[in-house]
């Protein structure tokens, strides 16, 4: 990692490497993945939007740090809180949320350099040529100061309409500039931290839609005409009015199709248990199909702190319990869970029914040899199990013992007999005498499935 050191108050770069290096490895001494971890090891980041003010937390600091390894600003690197007056930059609550991630070793998202809302009132009543000027010394004033620091920003946020039209929205830029104006901040943006990720980010852009084939087509002929873009945000927002598309992935798919990384920017689904939990399986199973889908951030840490708190749209309960949503997004992640926790995945409670089946030969004679097959259930008790025995084209059975066996040429399908259920973790056995009909080979054992 290499940062630039943001104006006379920053600490050494040095001091900022060997902090991360050392959140990096205790991280990776717990048994346990996190939402952050388990995205990891996808080549993915998994991070969430924070707020300035609840850092004094200490429970919301907590999740935070173990959890999560991107964060975005929830409403500090606006407008109105860093340019409130023209040319006076306010950069504090922002640095305490980057001073923060740095510490922890997290990346940070920029969010946003140009957007109609949030805006101070002195932008809206400028002319066009002085509210170009303002638009560039705004981002130039403000990517300077974190120039080196910010993984991706949301250089322009929510320029098209809702609605059918894909029509740009209005707004003093749009109004005064013209289309021109997004393109402009591209190149302004790309000028003053070129190492940062540029991205157009919208919302009811999620599926295949008017809006989001209009955001297609900028973006088309912006990678055309060279005007530098580098990923676009889909802040994934979703109710019950406007659930999970079921196009989502191919609409990444086709952004990314584009040549540009695709993030989800601001997820939140409202609802509550394993509806909700499978909603956002979905999300985190469509970014992992995309490969230009280089990370997921969620809109909070908290149900309590969400701005659609009453929808509890996030992972962590209003007392920084996990959710199934968080269960299910860790899952889907391929993450393993904390054994102390029922519900996490592959751990008690999770409801992941499992058995596995292991062979072992336990008498041999010339003609014959006795065959055994162990059942055990996996870390959730079963009432039944199956799996299946291949003998060699040679050899056939000719008698079989706990076990109810259905025989379709050489493949055995054995089922229990009086022995289908099985405590966690509990086993059972069945047995088998064959003839080997000249053949002295081991059968092999399939998969067990249990139910
Ligand atoms: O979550 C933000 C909330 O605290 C602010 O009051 C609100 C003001 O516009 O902005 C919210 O964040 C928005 C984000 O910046 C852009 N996309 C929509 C988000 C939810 O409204």
């Amino acid at each position: 990692m290499s940062m630039t050191v943001r104006g006379l108050t920053r600490a050494a770069t040095a001091g900022l490497v060997a902090a991360a290096a050392l959140t990096a490895a205790a991280h990776s001494a717990e048994a346990a993945d996190t939402l952050g971890s388990a995205a990891a090891g996808q080549g993915r980041y998994f991070g969430t939007a924070v707020a300035a003010n609840h850092l004094g937390e200490a429970d919301y600091t907590a999740t935070l740090d173990r959890e999560f390894s991107s964060v975005t600003p929830e409403n500090e690197m606006k407008w109105d809180a860093t340019e409130p007056s023209r040319g006076t930059f306010t950069f504090g609550s922002a640095d305490r949320i980057v001073d923060h991630a740095q510490s922890q070793g997290m990346d940070v998202r920029g969010h946003t350099l140009v957007w109609h809302s949030q805006l101070p009132s002195w932008v809206g009543s400028l002319g066009a040529s002085d509210l170009r000027i303002a638009m560039n010394a705004h981002i130039n004033g403000l990517m300077g100061h974190y120039k080196g620091e910010i993984h991706s920003w949301d250089v322009v946020n929510e320029a098209f309409q809702d609605g059918g039209s894909g029509a740009r929205r209005s707004s003093p830029f749009q109004d005064k500039l013209g289309n021109g104006f997004i393109e402009e901040a591209f190149r302004t943006a790309r000028a003053a931290d070129p190492a940062a990720k540029l991205c157009y980010n919208d919302y009811n852009t999620d599926g295949v839609n008017a809006k989001s084939n209009a955001v297609y087509d900028m973006v088309e002929d912006f990678k055309s005409r060279g005007v530098p873009i580098d990923c676009v945000g889909f802040q994934s927002h979703f109710n019950s009015n406007s659930p999970v598309p079921s196009d989502y992935r191919q609409n990444l798919q086709r952004f990314a199709d584009l040549g540009v990384d695709v993030q989800i920017t601001e997820l939140d689904i409202e609802g509550s248990g394993s509806a909700q939990a499978a909603d956002y399986t979905k999300v985190v199973e469509a970014c992992l199909a995309v490969s230009r889908c280089t990370g997921m951030t969620v809109w909070g840490v908290t149900d309590k702190y969400s701005w659609r708190s009453g929808g509890t749209p996030l992972l962590f309960d209003g007392n920084y319990q996990e959710k199934p949503a968080h269960d299910a997004v860790l899952s889907a992640l391929g993450g393993s869970g904390d054994p102390g926790d029922p519900g996490d995945p592959g751990d008690p409670g999770d409801g992941t029914l499992s058995c596995t089946a292991t062979y072992t030969r336990t008498a041999d004679w010339s003609s014959g040899y006795n065959g055994q097959v162990t059942i055990t259930a996996g870390d959730e008790p079963i009432s039944s199990w199956t799996t299946t025995v291949t003998l060699p084209a040679q050899q056939s059975v000719s008698s079989l013992w706990n076990g109810t066996p259905t025989r379709s040429g050489n493949v055995m399908t054995v089922r229990p007999s009086w022995n289908g259920t099985l405590a966690a973790g509990a086993s059972t056995s069945f047995g088998f005498t064959v003839a080997k009909n000249g053949s002295d080979a081991a059968p092999a054992v399939g998969t067990c499935t249990a139910s």
